[in-house]
């Protein structure tokens, strides 16, 4: 017989080989049941004290629950049953043992802390709560890969080794390599700029490390980043392309993660955007006595934004020059010029993205990177593959984490990634 998923299991009738873990047991001592899950989905075993094999019986209450089970037996109807119907259990084998006690509670309603779910991850994610989420981030990755593999984008893998920063000095992790100094890449910044001065329209979803030290529900030391970046373009046009991607893949999760959304208990709406200048949020946030930065949203701006926007995705454009990186084109390509041509997005009250047009001519990305008081020598190779014939382009990042924390609500973005790697977390 082969193994039937206890998805389909649901389908069929007659006789099913299942396999999966013991989630639940119970003794009525007549009649016993036993919740046995897969990927797929939980299915009630039963076993009757007069019909069920003795040692079968046995093993139904004898076996430690998260332990790895093969069942045998025969689809039924039941109007108890939860999905309306149960398998009547006649061969029942423990595959892997799982030592009791478990060191953490993974019941549907676990209370143990998420340190200690995370120290173990392996365990937390036999979870239905935890596996929603990651199958939603599952979703979330591919709709993103697919609406711009359909827009005609071409997928890049940029390096993981760098030798100099994109985002700034601070946040680098350093790396031997040989006799030269290198670091883990902060973001597939330069490299896809290149990119879109040759190909035009590439997207990726890369890992980025950055060493921030402190640590925060909203950071993490390694994280995913969804770019785009395209040839030809400004920021207008490729704020209008984020606008459509998260659309899409917030479609996408309606449609594909019912199951995990109701999990969850999750209602999602696709969302309106919105496109303000930072000077208008500025104003806006004067009125109601919310603080701003001069180049930089508070938290609690972007709080607010969400409460005057709801299940909106607010473009904060025309950024102070002085609060966006050295690529960031400034207004009207002037070095000195207040605005830039970068922007944020804000989605539920949280940054999911910055990103905006780039420095395209030579020698104003030299005067700005010396604005930020970098060596354009180090930069060498990036400013010179402008030299030759490079259009104006722009794109953004969304960090996938930070995209899954927001639109699911969660109040720690290590929920959303399986394993962490924060300040004190480099295991498991
Ligand atoms: P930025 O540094 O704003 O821009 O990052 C873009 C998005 O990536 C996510 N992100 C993070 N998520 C978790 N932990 C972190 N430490 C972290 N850092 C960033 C956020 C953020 O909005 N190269 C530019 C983008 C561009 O201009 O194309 C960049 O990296 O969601």
């Amino acid at each position: 017989m082969e193994r039937t998923y206890i998805k389909d299991a649901f389908e069929k009738t007659g006789k099913v080989e299942l396999y999966g873990w013991v989630h639940d047991t119970r003794d009525l001592s007549k009649i016993r049941f036993l919740v046995l899950k897969d990927i797929s989905g939980r299915m009630q075993c039963v076993g009757i004290k007069s019909e069920t094999k003795a040692e079968v019986f046995k093993l139904m209450n004898s076996v430690n629950r998260e332990s790895v089970v093969k069942i045998i037996g025969e689809v039924k109807e039941s109007k108890q049953a939860p999905g309306g119907k149960e398998v009547l259990i006649e061969e029942m084998e423990v595959l892997a043992n799982a030592e009791q006690p478990l060191p953490i509670d993974v019941s549907d309603h676990s209370k143990t802390e998420l340190p200690k779910r995370l120290d173990y991850r392996f365990l937390d994610l036999h979870r239905d709560k935890i596996q929603a989420i990651f199958k939603i981030q599952s979703t979330i990755s591919m709709a993103f890969r697919e609406h711009f593999i359909k827009k005609g984008f071409i997928e890049f893998q940029p390096p993981s080794i760098i030798s100099s920063s994109s985002e700034g000095g601070t946040e680098l992790f350093p790396a031997k390599y040989f006799e030269k100094s290198a670091y883990l890449a902060q973001s597939p910044q330069l490299y896809k700029q290149m990119l879109a001065c040759s190909m035009e329209k590439v997207m990726t979803i890369t890992p980025v490390w950055r060493a921030e030290k402190h640590n925060t529900v909203r950071h993490l030391n390694e994280c995913r980043q969804m770019d785009i970046e395209m040839g030809f373009a400004d920021a207008k046009i490729v704020m209008k392309q984020m606008e459509e991607v998260v659309k899409y893949i917030v479609e996408q999760v309606i449609e594909n993660n019912k199951k995990e959304l109701e999990i969850l208990d999750i209602k999602l709406k696709v969302p309106e955007a919105k496109y303000l200048t930072f000077e208008e949020v500025s104003k806006l946030m004067r009125k109601y006595k919310v603080k701003v930065g001069k180049d930089d949203l508070t938290g609690e701006a972007e709080k607010k934004l969400d409460e005057l926007f709801p299940d909106t995705i607010v473009f904060v454009h025309d950024w102070p020059l002085s609060g966006k990186p050295f690529y960031i084109m400034p207004k009207d390509e002037k070095a000195d010029a207040e605005l830039s041509e970068g922007f944020d997005a804000i989605y539920k009250g949280m940054e999911i993205s910055s990103g905006g047009q780039r420095i395209h001519l030579p020698e104003l990305l030299e005067k700005r990177l010396k604005a930020k008081g970098l060596n354009p020598k180090d930069f060498k190779d990036y400013v010179d593959s402008f030299r030759f014939g490079a259009p104006k382009h722009g794109g953004w990042s969304i960090g996938l984490e930070r995209f899954t924390q927001v639109l699911l609500g969660l109040e720690n973005i290590r929920e959303a990634v399986m394993f962490p790697r924060d300040r004190d977390r480099l295991t498991p």
